[in-house]
């Protein structure tokens, strides 16, 4: 039987939740999807039903109440289970994402560490029932360098990923104890929705085209392969961990 996974963070086809998404559902997974706003469902619904998807609904992440609620639906969708869970949900005021992170005031600081950290918890903790009814599972993440060291205009996201990034191992300190696996994959820069309003992208892609041993820039298919193989059984004894998609820009030290 093929697997069942849901996915928070497709916005549109550039979306890295969608990568991961096309690819999963390749293998012959079938997959939930959740989205944020009505702006943004049509596209959902749109890439959902390409890949046959038998529930999207929506899901802002600050509200305990639409986590649950999302469950619920999942539960009855799947049938009681769940295998696979992709988070891809980041977000910070765009007014803290230039200037200096010593500004950031407490209201925001906040926010995007409830958005972009505290909401793995908050899903992992939902999805354990399901996951633990299917006799285990995998959940995934999207981080970030910007959460290990300081890149410039990063900021208070950089605080959010350090957050997520312990997150991840202490959810799987835990889920380990149910068979379910928690990883995180740390992307370079790719060019979705979120990054391209970002000042300064084109520059900070010239600079891992200089400085990484590969010299060049990752895409979202990239990010799927390596998403794909850490939801697998191939990655049965591996958890709590990052694996590096960013042609080797973390090795260096110049
Ligand atoms: P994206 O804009 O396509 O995805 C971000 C998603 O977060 C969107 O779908 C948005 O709707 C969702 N979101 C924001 N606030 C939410 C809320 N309150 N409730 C529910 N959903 C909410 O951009 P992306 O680049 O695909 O980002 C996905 C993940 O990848 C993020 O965690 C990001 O930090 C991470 N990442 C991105 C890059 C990059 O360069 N693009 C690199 C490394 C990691
Ligand atoms: O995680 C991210 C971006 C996440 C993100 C993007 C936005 C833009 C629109 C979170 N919140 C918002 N809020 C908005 O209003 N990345 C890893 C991509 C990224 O963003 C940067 C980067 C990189 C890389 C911001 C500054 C410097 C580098």
């Amino acid at each position: 039987m093929g697997k069942t996974g849901l996915v928070l963070g497709v916005a549109n086809r550039r979306s890295i939740a969608w990568a991961i998404a096309r690819r999963l559902a390749g293998e012959g997974a079938e997959l939930a999807f959740t989205y944020q706003g009505e702006r943004i469902e049509k596209n959902v619904r749109e890439l959902a039903g390409s890949v046959e998807s038998p529930l999207v609904t929506e899901c802002d992440v600050r509200s305990d109440d639409d986590v649950t609620r999302v469950f619920e639906e999942v539960a009855t969708t799947f049938d009681g289970g769940l295998d696979l869970l992709v988070h891809s949900v980041a977000f910070a005021a765009a007014e803290d994402l230039e200037g200096r992170f010593t500004d950031t005031p407490r209201d925001r600081y906040w926010l995007a560490l409830d958005v972009s950290a505290y909401s793995l918890v908050a899903s992992a903790r939902a999805a354990e029932p399901l996951m633990e009814a299917r006799g285990g599972g995998a959940i995934l993440t999207m981080t970030y360098l910007g959460g290990e060291r300081a890149v410039p205009h990063y900021n208070v996201m950089g605080v959010a990923k350090a957050a997520l990034d312990a997150s991840v191992r202490y959810l799987a300190w835990d889920l380990g104890q149910r068979q379910i696996r928690v990883n995180a994959v740390s992307a370079g820069p790719v060019r979705t929705l979120a990054a391209r309003s970002i000042a300064g992208f084109a520059t900070m892609e010239a600079i891992v085209e200089e400085r990484a041993p590969l010299h060049r820039h990752i895409d979202g298919d990239d990010v799927g392969a390596a998403a794909a193989y850490l939801l697998s059984d191939e990655a049965r004894n591996v958890t709590g961990t990052t694996l590096y998609v960013d042609s080797g820009y973390h090795a260096m030290g110049m």
